[in-house]
This record gives structure tokens, C-alpha cells and sequence, in this order.
């Protein structure tokens, strides 16, 4: 280890400051710079540039003060930049940057599996494997189901999100913008109806659960299914938190037909829902577990965890990749998962998610088109539509971010129609930042 740390900067004041129009100057300038430069195929969904971030802010190129209502997709839980992740980060990064575990192994990457071993739902003996992106935890899964069970078919449900890699498109509900003309998918994936309460009328979950476990008895056969694959709340497709019941009578089913259950929690692992995993809501214990994104603090880290009877019946050498598990976004892990224990996050999502209720219940008082509010801890979502009715209203959603964003506000959308606001602040947000910026959201109608 290395004394020759950076010297700490100094902490971004927690407010939001518009010194410009929005984009300012010189993210207009370097917007332009993007689109020389840039693939026009990778979307964007605000024109500014960060120069740093940190609490619930990001300060722009142009000295903006942004609230930060989205931490870059749900991943920043604990915040940009908290103390924990630096110090291990720059600790690691002057140590050493990659050896290939493959190659020489070392501990931060055995650290993390056993830190996901014990934080996961289970008390049996679990193994993990680490990977890059959410997209390659999910393949992997898929590898390994099929290894264990023998078997091909792999179900997902509609309005699903699993990446945008060849398998995980193919395991990904949405055409636009994810799969329009990068066809042909990879075969054996079958889309299985979903619990969406807001739209199945007096449909329990236990009744959708059963129009899917006949399908898959009618159209594919018990038998030959390696893996369920599910959001237990669904990102991408619009914050959908499925009816009670919808998820264990499908762990149920799996469980009948020796099926690996997959929980992907990409989106709603470590903390973001108030429990560590958002399968813990409703009991369900999964067989394996996807996750990513907010396990590290922003630093690019995936993995897949699951019984060790599974995850151990792959041929040595059948998993891997160069970078997976690389030390510096192991040792940001460490640092994310200590400063999740440290500060009880779970505890704070549910504050953030008692505060975002409020005020999504004042904007749906006032707004007859929020048709539904949904969400758990600090994953939480309006649906908009024309009053009265369930007919997606995107122009609206667009418009509402679109005067969030210009007013300094961060806010993202979602939806398989794309009609749903969604909040995914950093847990390290204060009160008053989360509540002023739910106001200009609330302002935007
Ligand atoms: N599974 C549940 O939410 C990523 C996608 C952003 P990667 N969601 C954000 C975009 O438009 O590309 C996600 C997810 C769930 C898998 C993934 C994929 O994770 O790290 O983006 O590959």
C-alpha cells in the first residue's frame, strides 16, 4: 500500500445554482465537439457536460449546480464521489490496476464475491463470478443455468430490460430504441405475460402468474426451461412493481420444474429499494442473482451470485473475461458496500421513498394525467396518460423532464410507452435538495 494518496478536494456545495441558460456555452461548445466525434447511434439524455458530482448535485462545465434526481440510471446509490469509494479507488489504482484474476488472482475480487455471498437472500453456500456490465451478468446467468439444468428455453415477461447484447436483446421486451434492425435474436428465449397492476383491470397476481406457468406448460414444457429471468421491479419498462403474489408463484413454478429462478436486480439491488435486494419485499428467495450498477459506486462491476450447487457446475475455465472483477471497480465495491452498512442506506431509501410519495401524490392531486404512482424506497414512478383513461401521454412525460432539465433538475424516463417519470436520487441527496427538486418536476405540468 501507498501513502501517496490525492489530496482531497473540496466538497460541492449541496444546492442548486443556475449561473446559465441550460446547456450553457461551453457544454454547447462540446456538444458540438460530441457530435463530430460521438456515433449519433448512443443516445443522450441531457445536452451537459459534468465536471464533477458528489451528495445529490453535479456541477456543469459551466458552473451549474444540477440536482441530481437519477445517479447516471441507478447507479451512484451511496453518491458520486463518497469518501469510502475514493480513498480505496486511488488506494488501488496506485497499487496495482489489473493482473487478469484469470491470470494472478487477488483479494478484493474474493472480497466481493463474499461480501454479495452474504449480503444476497439465501442461507444456503453460495458462489459468485464478476463481470463488467449488467448485460454480461445477465448472459453469463443464462450460461450457467443452462450448463446446470441441461436445458435451453430461457422465459422472460413483457416489458422487460436485460441489456443490449445479442442474448439480452433478444431477452429484452422493447423494439425502440434497443432492438429495431440488429435482428436476428438468439433463439430458445420465450416473453411470458407480466403483472402490471396499473393495467390488468381486476387481475390478481396470482391469476397473470397462472395465464404465464400455462404457458410455459402449454407452449414450452416444465421440463425443458433452464432459467426464469425476472425484474422483481421492473426498470427500464417503467418502475412496474408486479401484485403480490405474481413473484412467488413463479418462484413457485421454477421450484416444481427444477428451473433456476433468476432475479435480476441490476436495477434494484443494494439498498435502492430499502432492502438490499428487492426480491426480500416479497420473500422470494432466488436461485440466482443479477446484479451491477449501484454495486460499486460507478465504477463498471457485475456479477452473478447464486447456489453453489449451480453456480459450480460449469467446466473450469467456462467463465471469465479479462477485466471481470477488475481491482479498481472491486476495491470501489468494497468501498460502496461499506459505506451502504456504515450509513443503514436501506433505512435511507425508505426516507427518500416516504419523501418522494409525498410529493408524487401532491403532483397527482394536481395533475389528473399522473394515472398511477408505483415504486418502493427511492425507485419510485409516475405514470402519465390522458385523464381517465390508460392511453400513454409521452409528450407530456417529455415535456415534464424537458422543463425539469432546463430549470436544473436531473430527471429520467422510462416505459415501455414511454410515459413514466421515474426518481432514482442518490441515497447521500438532503431533504431539501430531493423536495426542491420534486417541486420543479411538480412545476413542469
Ligand atoms: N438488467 C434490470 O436495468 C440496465 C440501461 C441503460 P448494463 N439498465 C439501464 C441503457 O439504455 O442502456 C440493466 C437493467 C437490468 C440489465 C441491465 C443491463 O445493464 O450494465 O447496461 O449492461
Amino acid at each position: 500500500m501507498t501513502d501517496t494518496l490525492l489530496p482531497s478536494i473540496d466538497p460541492l456545495p449541496q444546492e442548486r445554482r443556475l449561473v446559465t441558460e441550460i446547456p450553457g456555452p461551453r457544454s454547447r461548445e462540446l456538444m458540438a465537439r460530441r457530435q463530430e466525434a460521438v456515433s449519433a447511434g448512443v443516445g443522450g439524455m441531457m445536452p451537459v457536460f459534468t465536471e464533477r458530482a458528489s451528495g445529490g448535485v453535479l456541477l456543469d462545465v459551466d458552473g451549474n449546480s444540477l440536482i441530481d434526481l437519477g445517479s447516471g440510471i441507478a447507479v451512484t446509490t451511496v453518491g458520486n464521489a463518497d469518501r469510502r469509494v475514493v480513498e480505496r479507488v486511488q488506494r488501488q489504482v496506485a497499487d496495482f490496476t489489473h493482473t487478469c484474476f484469470m491470470v494472478t488472482p487477488y483479494s478484493g475480487y474474493v472480497e466481493v464475491c463474499e461480501a454479495l455471498n452474504r449480503l444476497t437472500p439465501g442461507d444456503f453456500t453460495k458462489r459468485s463470478a464478476l463481470f463488467n456490465s449488467g448485460a454480461e451478468a445477465v448472459e453469463n446467468a443464462v450460461k450457467i443455468a443452462r450448463a446446470h439444468t441441461k436445458r435451453q428455453a430461457v422465459v422472460v415477461f413483457d416489458h422487460g430490460y436485460h441489456g443490449r447484447t445479442n442474448l439480452t436483446m433478444a431477452l429484452t421486451a422493447k423494439n425502440m430504441p434497443y432492438k429495431q434492425s440488429f435482428g436476428p435474436f438468439a433463439p430458445e428465449v420465450y416473453r411470458m405475460p407480466m403483472s402490471y397492476p396499473f393495467r390488468d383491470g381486476p387481475h390478481s397476481g396470482a391469476e397473470v402468474a397462472s395465464w404465464a406457468t400455462t404457458k410455459m406448460d402449454k407452449e414450452i414444457g416444465g421440463e425443458n426451461i433452464a432459467a426464469i429471468i425476472i425484474e422483481p421491479i421492473q426498470g427500464e419498462g417503467g418502475f412496474i412493481v408486479p401484485a403480490p403474489g405474481f413473484l412467488p408463484a413463479l418462484r413457485e413454478y421454477a421450484t416444481q420444474h427444477g428451473i433456476v429462478f433468476v432475479s435480476d436486480e441490476i436495477q434494484t439491488g443494494f439498498c435502492r429499494t430499502g432492502q438490499w435486494f428487492a426480491s426480500e419485499h416479497e420473500g422470494i428467495v432466488p436461485d440466482m442473482i443479477t446484479t451491477a450498477k449501484g454495486i460499486a459506486g460507478g465504477l463498471p462491476l457485475a456479477a452473478v451470485t447464486g447456489r453453489a450447487e449451480i453456480m459450480d457446475d460449469v467446466h473450469v475455465g467456462g467463465l471469465g473475461g479479462t477485466y471481470g472483477g477488475n481491482p479498481i471497480a472491486c476495491a470501489a465495491a468494497l468501498g460502496a458496500i461499506e459505506a451502504m452498512e456504515e450509513d443503514d442506506l436501506n433505512t435511507r431509501a425508505l426516507q427518500v421513498g416516504a419523501i418522494l410519495r409525498d410529493k408524487l401524490e401532491m403532483m397527482a392531486a394536481a395533475n389528473p394525467a399522473v394515472g398511477d404512482i408505483r415504486g418502493r424506497g427511492a425507485m419510485m414512478a409516475i405514470e402519465l396518460v390522458q385523464p381517465g383513461t390508460l392511453n400513454p401521454d409521452p409528450d407530456l412525460t417529455g415535456r415534464v423532464a424537458k422543463s425539469a432539465h432546463a430549470q436544473g433538475v436531473i430527471t429520467l424516463t422510462a416505459g415501455t410507452y414511454g410515459n413514466v417519470l421515474r426518481f432514482l436520487p442518490p441515497l447521500s441527496i438532503s431533504d431539501d435538495l430531493l423536495r426542491e427538486g420534486l417541486d420543479i418536476v411538480a412545476a413542469g405540468f
